[in-house]
């Protein structure tokens, strides 16, 4: 069977989410028969045009084992497990089970720059956007951070397509090839999902895979596992710690680039950039590589990053009252975010908001740091519990449960100069529909305190 979707009659596409139905809505706009398959109900589900079209034959309403006859290829979501049976059923049958990235990437009409990473995805994907089009270039900014790849086919011709990639999206790649990739960092994560380390940095690795000579590749050289990466690619390393051979680092406060048998040249200096911590340094390097890689010359570099404000959820202040600041990070779902941000507060300041769905990481990596930066833990969600017997005798906790009950039992034991931080290391999805959903009922419930 081809992986052309020019000679699919029928493609199943799995799972209804915002992917799904963008995947749906492209292969339809190609002459595509689809069979759409969501566990969820109708109901659930905001099918609009697709609900109505007669090409579109749907199951719903639970997980579907078998393949209906007449399938010539699957088209998944990100957010559905490789392993599902149905999956599992079309490979046997030699059908092509693609991600809807991979899809997408078929009819671009543009180059894509891929960017992932355990954390500073969204955040260096923004950024990337926005150096691009404060270059002159025209830009989508699409992928994982909330706009499928698929809902950006139609349109102008000669746009970038700035793709954020998670591990989910680069399991199901077959030839999907950026003209530049960028690899953040590598720490635990979706081990829940992907069963183990290697598993997770394989699929992390795929983003080089269908790279060539022609294409760039941009990695972290202070992260070992990162900067040991063989690639076929233009190999450019990004550094906060020590000179590289071609790519950039920081020289005192200006983050120089160079390439070789070229002079060195400034591209914009620690203090144009309006966001805190080190790690948003990393993110503004690679973003400045991945958009030379492009083309941008970098002279626009340096306004774009003074004007970049952050995406919100991401350590983002919400409250301060009585010199008590009131900080949302409800984007870090992983140990390694948490240790980051904590890292930017005083030691001993911090009230800590932890907890919802463990994706398997440690809590005892928390330990340490947790031991001088933090007043008080506050756990909540279904990770509550377990993240208590690990982190007892390192620092004082209570289970809180949820949200509200923990931002209230905070509000009691704050003094002046100290930071309450939801940043959780888990999953929402025990208590709430996504990270963005948590975040929001977090600033409610400051702005209730304050109101
Ligand atoms: N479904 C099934 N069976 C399953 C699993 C899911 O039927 O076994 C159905 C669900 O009922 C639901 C649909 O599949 O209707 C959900 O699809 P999805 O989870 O792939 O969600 P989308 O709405 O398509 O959103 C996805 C990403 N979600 C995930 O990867 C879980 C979004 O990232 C992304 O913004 C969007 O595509 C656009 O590309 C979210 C995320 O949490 C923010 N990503 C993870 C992360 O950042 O850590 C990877
Ligand atoms: P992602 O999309 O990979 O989840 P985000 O840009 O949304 O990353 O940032 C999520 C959280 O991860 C931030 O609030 C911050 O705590 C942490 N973070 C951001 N960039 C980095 C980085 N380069 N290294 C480590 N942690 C980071």
């Amino acid at each position: 069977m081809s992986l052309e979707a020019e000679n699919w009659q029928r493609a199943l596409v799995y799972g209804l989410g915002i992917s799904g139905k963008a995947a749906a809505r492209l292969l339809r706009s190609r002459g595509v028969a689809v069979v759409g398959v969501d566990r969820r109900s109708f109901q659930d589900l905001d099918l609009g045009d697709l609900a109505d079209d007669p090409g579109v034959e749907l199951h719903l309403g639970q997980e579907f084992e078998r393949l209906p006859i007449g399938v010539d290829a699957v088209v998944i979501s990100p957010g559905v497990p490789p392993d599902q049976p149905l999956l599992q059923a079309a490979r046997r049958a030699g059908l092509p089970v693609v991600a809807e990235v991979e899809l997408a990437s078929w009819y671009l009409s543009g180059p894509v720059v891929g960017i992932t990473g355990s954390n500073g995805k969204s955040t260096t994907t923004a950024l990337t956007g926005d150096l691009l089009r404060a270059s002159g270039f025209d830009v989508e900014v699409c992928g994982n951070i909330g706009l499928p790849l698929s809902a950006c086919v139609e349109g102008e011709a000669g746009r970038i397509f700035v793709t954020e990639l998670s591990s989910f999206q680069l399991e199901g790649i077959d030839r999907f090839r950026p003209r530049a990739a960028g690899l953040l960092n590598l720490a635990d994560d979706h081990l829940d999902w992907h069963g183990n380390q290697d598993a997770y940095f394989a699929a992390k690795k795929a983003i080089f895979r269908n790279q060539t000579a022609d294409d760039s590749a941009v990695l972290n050289a202070d992260d070992s596992r990162v900067e040991a990466l063989e690639v076929e690619a233009h190999r450019r390393l990004f550094s906060r710690t020590a000179p590289v051979a071609d790519g950039c680092y920081i020289e005192g406060d200006i983050v120089v680039e160079v390439v070789p048998g070229e002079a060195p040249r400034a591209l914009f200096s620690r203090d144009d950039l309006t966001l805190e911590g080190e790690h948003n340094l990393e993110n503004a390097m690679a973003a400045a590589l991945l958009s030379r890689a492009m083309g941008a010359d970098g002279s626009a570099f340096p306004a774009a990053l003074a004007l970049f404000r952050g995406l919100p959820h991401r350590v983002e202040q919400v409250g301060e009252r009585r010199g008590v600041k009131w900080i949302d990070d409800s984007k870090a779902t992983n140990f390694a975010a948490t240790l980051r941000s904590l890292e930017g507060y005083p030691d001993g300041s911090v009230h800590l908001i932890l907890g919802g769905r463990n994706k398997g990481g440690d809590a005892a990596e928390l330990s340490e740091i947790a031991g001088r930066k933090v007043k008080r833990v506050y756990l909540v969600g279904e990770a509550a519990e377990d993240f208590g017997r690990v982190l007892a005798g390192s620092v004082p906790y209570e289970i809180a449960g949820d949200l509200g009950t923990a931002v209230e039992l905070a509000a009691r034991k704050v003094v002046e100069g100290d930071v309450v931080l939801l940043s959780p290391a888990c999953a929402s999805f025990d208590q709430y529909r996504d990270f963005n959903q948590r975040g929001d009922h977090f600033q409610q419930l400051v702005e209730g305190l304050h109101g």
